[in-house]
């Protein structure tokens, strides 16, 4: 059930604030009230919104609203939801474009990329739509032979070339497969880099600019992934890579192994860029599409009745 695996993805960040959200729901004074809630903003770390909801809830428990036990809780879920929501992500495939969607996938080193895409093929194979990879990270040896091991697993088709071959070169071969086959979807890996570096930045423009000449309008997502772990950095390598490439969305890895999980909801809220995917895990069907709501329950609300890993 989609319920219970983000509950179980989201233990850490759950069992890290629970104390905290108990006495927020408890009968206690204002002062009280408002530790309690520090203490849940952050620990799951969510960032600059942190003070903005500490105001904004002292002000509340000042005009007197928010004075009854348990109705703090109800108010932070509802406040996080406003910010969770975001703007609404562009569904992936798009449906209603003419030929292949082309989702391009970017990020640092060891973010999950390659992971990412096997739980993209394995989401999209899903759905019966017929997938084809390319293997842009040509930096490394060992990223074409993990990327074709998932997709040997997953049974699609990947394009690759020699160790140290041009990025774009694959990715215009990729392009006209894709159009040829008249696959739904695309998949382009890419060598993880920082924003730092000048030239593998002007790579990863250039791989896009040849897509977007082989197929019209693509590519049509540019997917960030975010390693969850590393909290509120994340935003900035957003912010970073956004200035290259036009984002569409964010994958976010590894929310299973972190307390963090707040930091999810300052990505929307910080850079108005929607979460669209999340990864729970290593496995190829450790990918839920990001629902707010679920998400926010399986942070917000310990049962004492379930046994938490
Ligand atoms: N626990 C966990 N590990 C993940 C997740 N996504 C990726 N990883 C691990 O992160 C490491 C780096 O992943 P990889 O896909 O090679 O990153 P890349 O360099 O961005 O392509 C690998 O050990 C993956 O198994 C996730 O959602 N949860
Ligand atoms: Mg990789």
């Amino acid at each position: 059930m989609v319920f219970s695996r983000f509950r179980k993805g989201l233990t850490r960040t759950r069992n890290r604030i629970s104390n905290a959200m108990r006495r927020l729901g408890g009968d206690t004074s204002a002062a009280d009230t408002i530790e309690a809630l520090e203490e849940v903003l952050y620990t799951a770390d969510v960032g600059p919104l942190a003070t903005e909801l500490l105001e904004e809830a002292e002000g509340q428990l000042k005009k007197g609203n928010l004075a009854k036990a348990g109705e703090m809780p109800t108010w932070l879920r509802g406040r996080l939801l406003d910010v969770c929501k975001g703007p609404e992500g562009e569904p992936l495939p798009m449906e209603a474009i003419d030929g292949p969607c082309v989702v391009l996938v970017v990020g640092v080193n060891g973010s999950g990329k390659t992971t990412s895409i096997a739980k993209l093929i394995h989401w999209l194979r899903g759905q019966n739509k017929s997938v084809l990879v390319a293997a842009c990270d040509t930096f490394r040896a060992a990223a074409v032979e993990q990327l074709s091991i998932w997709c040997e697993r997953t049974g699609v088709e990947v394009i690759k070339g020699q160790q140290g071959a041009d990025p774009a070169a694959i990715a215009h071969d990729a392009a006209a497969a894709a159009k040829a086959r008249n696959v739904d979807v695309l998949l382009v890996d890419t060598a993880g880099r920082l924003h730092t570096q000048k030239n593998l930045m002007a790579e990863l423009e250039k791989v896009s600019r040849v897509i977007g000449r082989q197929i019209d309008g693509a590519p049509h997502h540019t997917v960030l992934v975010l390693d969850a772990t590393t909290g509120q950095n994340a935003v900035q390598q957003a912010r970073q890579f956004g200035e290259t490439v036009p984002l569409t969305g964010v994958f976010l890895t590894k929310l299973d192994g972190t307390a963090k999980g707040g930091a999810t909801l300052s990505i929307g809220h910080q850079l108005g860029l929607p979460v669209l995917f999340v990864g729970l895990g290593e496995g190829m069907d450790d990918i839920e599409v990001f629902e707010p709501e679920e998400f926010l329950d399986a942070i917000l609300e310990p049962r004492s009745a379930e046994a938490e890993a």
